[in-house]
């Protein structure tokens, strides 16, 4: 029977991830932590520690005393952020990881890690659309350099030490539950709340800035899924690429729009539209769609739909 650990339960795709573990493994078996409080609904559905992945020696007797068979390491400092705080962000995202990949290393019952990538690896030198798996990556967010630092060593504790670590390359996700922090796609969740809240929204990009952008339930799903398929099936062992839908914040005003009229939105771009301006448009994930099934469920309008309801319940 699999032990699971989740670091970084408090955060956006933790707080949803350890919930459907949960569903799929047993209450019992997955063990959230974070550095901080999570929801109530993680804290109280199952063990819920307070844990520190930057304390190595905490982390590996936290492994060793509840059996531990796979990991999630979710923490991480997002790229509007860590361009805030650079050197703290280099610090936490790469400590944290190698913490992780140390102890998988050491510990032979921790059969599986997971440590999410992001699209934040490509850079102004890589095609931005259609991105291909293989492609010229030279990120200049620290953020993004952070990531393609980490998945070089995923790779490399896969290829020298056998530690079978998993990764996706997120692109921005848009949830309900858990507001996101610190990101740049960080808009296309804020917006359904202010418009809700508000009924305005002012945006931090510009209207026609195209990223690709995930809803919540395909990314666990697709999270979990890559976390059992068959290690045989596996080619890429630094991060799959994961495209999901590419949206500008305009269509997503539009689309909201649909359910309430009156929601009007203003743009005022910072120093994230610079950031985004280097990211691609939309990528290529036919590798994780043949490698592991990869399927999207949700669309633009279909995900708007959910996202207005919940909200709307969440607020009330
Ligand atoms: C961010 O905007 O920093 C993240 C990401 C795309 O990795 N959501």
């Amino acid at each position: 029977m699999d032990n699971i650990l989740v670091i970084g339960a408090a955060g956006q795709i933790g707080s949803e991830l350890v919930v459907e573990l949960r569903k799929q493994y047993g209450s019992e078996h997955v063990f959230a932590t974070d550095i901080k409080l999570a929801p109530p609904d993680v804290i109280e559905g199952g063990p819920f520690q307070v844990l520190d992945v930057m304390d190595d020696k905490q982390l590996i007797h936290f492994i060793i005393r509840h059996k531990i068979t796979q990991i999630y390491h979710l923490a991480a400092v997002l790229s509007g952020n860590a361009e805030k705080l650079p050197t703290q962000a280099w610090n936490i995202n790469m400590d944290s990881l190698m913490n992780i990949l140390e102890v998988a290393k050491m510990v032979e019952e921790v059969k599986k890690v997971f440590w999410p990538s992001s699209i934040a690896v490509f850079g102004p030198t890589t095609p931005r659309t259609n991105t291909p798996q293989l492609a010229v990556m030279e990120p200049v967010t620290v953020y993004g350099i952070s990531k393609l630092a980490g998945e070089r060593w995923c790779d490399y504790y896969f290829n020298k030490y056998g530690v079978d670590v998993r990764s996706i390359r997120y692109p921005g996700l848009i949830s309900y539950k858990t507001e996101a922090g610190g990101g740049t796609t960080d808009y296309a969740v804020e917006i359904y709340y202010e418009a809700i809240r508000n009924g305005s929204y002012e945006c931090f990009l510009t209207g026609n800035t195209s990223l690709p952008m995930l809803f919540m339930p395909d990314a666990i799903q697709a999270t979990i899924q890559l976390m059992e398929a068959e290690r045989s099936k596996l080619s890429i062992h630094s991060a799959y690429n994961l495209g999901g839908m590419s949206i500008t914040p305009d269509q997503v005003y539009r689309e909201i729009l649909k359910e309430i009229p009156g929601f009007t939105i203003s743009y005022n771009p910072d120093f994230r539209q610079a950031i985004a301006d280097t990211w691609p448009e939309s990528v290529d994930d036919s590798l994780a769609r043949e490698d592991w099934g990869f399927k999207q469920h949700y669309d633009l309008e279909k995900m708007t739909g959910i996202m207005l309801k919940e909200i709307r319940n969440k607020l009330n």
